[in-house]
């Protein structure tokens, strides 16, 4: 893995898992997806990963227009790195997801780099009332929900994206995942330096043992080398304690509202910009430097926020 002593700090402000009756404090509306984006890129996040929701319910949104509300003002607040979803909800097809990104020419975009169960019905135990219909059925239905993401859906975005000079998060919940994007490498479909963002603690993924972690870091150098930029994301109540393992080993960290509404053990995090400040105070503690949205366009090649379509 190349060595820095510079960590970029990735936020994930929405997402597509957890629903507004979750936490008051989950960005929906154009408006406070915006706040959050920019917040968040004030307290230090050099990366601003996004999803779009539906004002009026909250509920996932793909099409170009409901990210279109609030794209500009990101772009015109900060100098972050956006980096639009192509993940979007494991509800919608690719040709739904890769929508935005094909629109918009992001710098970067996601890329969710396997098949899966993806499983969030375990929350019904926990919430019992919702604020919209949409809320219940969408826990319910992950237990017969497989997020696809065949190599022909792969092979979808990156045409997708072809030419736009959009770079890729590319989203690994197993070691399997690693081995596809390497494939991809091997073709000659995408070029390094790769941005694997390793995702622990989603029900139908690896799950979240330090062993887990490490496999997941071995594997990716032993796959990569040097032109691994590797990154983790812990969802739920594991966002921080894997944020912590991985700096210590060199990684860089993702946080956000999307993968965990929490900031301390039964405490909702009440901004995103509470979690980029936490995870600053990570980086700093351990004697690291936050990296700037330059730094992390040099790190990993992107093209330049003035080469975006929005
Ligand atoms: N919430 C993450 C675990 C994407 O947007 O492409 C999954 C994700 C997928 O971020
Ligand atoms: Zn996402």
């Amino acid at each position: 893995m190349s060595s820095t002593d510079k960590v970029i700090i990735t936020c994930a402000v929405t997402g597509a898992i957890h629903t507004p009756s979750m936490s008051p404090y989950l960005p929906v509306t154009p408006d406070q997806i915006a706040e959050a984006a920019i917040g968040a890129a004030e307290a230090g996040a050099a990366i601003l990963h996004l999803h779009a929701r539906d004002p009026e319910t909250g509920k996932p949104d793909q099409t170009p227009e409901a990210f279109e509300q609030f794209l500009p003002r990101i772009k015109q607040a900060t100098d972050a790195v956006v980096n639009i979803t192509t993940g979007g909800s494991p509800y919608m097809t690719v040709a739904e997801r890769a929508e935005p990104a094909a629109r918009f020419q992001p710098e970067i975009a996601s890329l969710n780099m396997g098949s899966m169960n993806f499983a969030f019905f375990p929350l019904l135990a926990k919430y019992q009332d919702f604020q919209h219909d949409w809320e219940r059925e969408h826990l319910e239905n992950s237990r017969g929900l497989v997020f696809r993401n065949s190599f022909k859906d792969i092979e979808y975005v990156l045409e997708t994206c072809h030419g736009n000079g959009t770079r890729f998060e590319f989203e690994c919940y197993d070691i399997s995942h690693l081995y596809s994007l390497a494939h991809f490498s091997d073709r000659g479909l995408v070029k390094p330096p790769f941005f694997v963002q390793s995702v622990f603690g989603i029900l139908g993924g690896i799950g979240t043992h330090p062993e887990d972690v490490m496999h997941m870091k071995r594997t990716a150098d032993r796959l990569f080398g040097a032109e691994l930029r590797w990154s983790v994301l812990g969802a739920g109540k594991d966002q921080f304690r894997i944020a912590t393992q991985a700096l210590s080993l060199g990684g860089n960290i993702r946080v956000g509202l999307e993968d965990s509404i929490w900031i301390a053990r039964g405490e909702l995090a009440s901004s995103n910009a509470s979690q980029v400040a936490k995870a600053r105070r990570l980086v700093e503690g351990l004697g690291l430097s936050v990296a700037t949205p330059e730094d992390a366009r040099k790190m990993l090649g992107l093209k330049g926020g003035d080469r975006v379509n929005f």
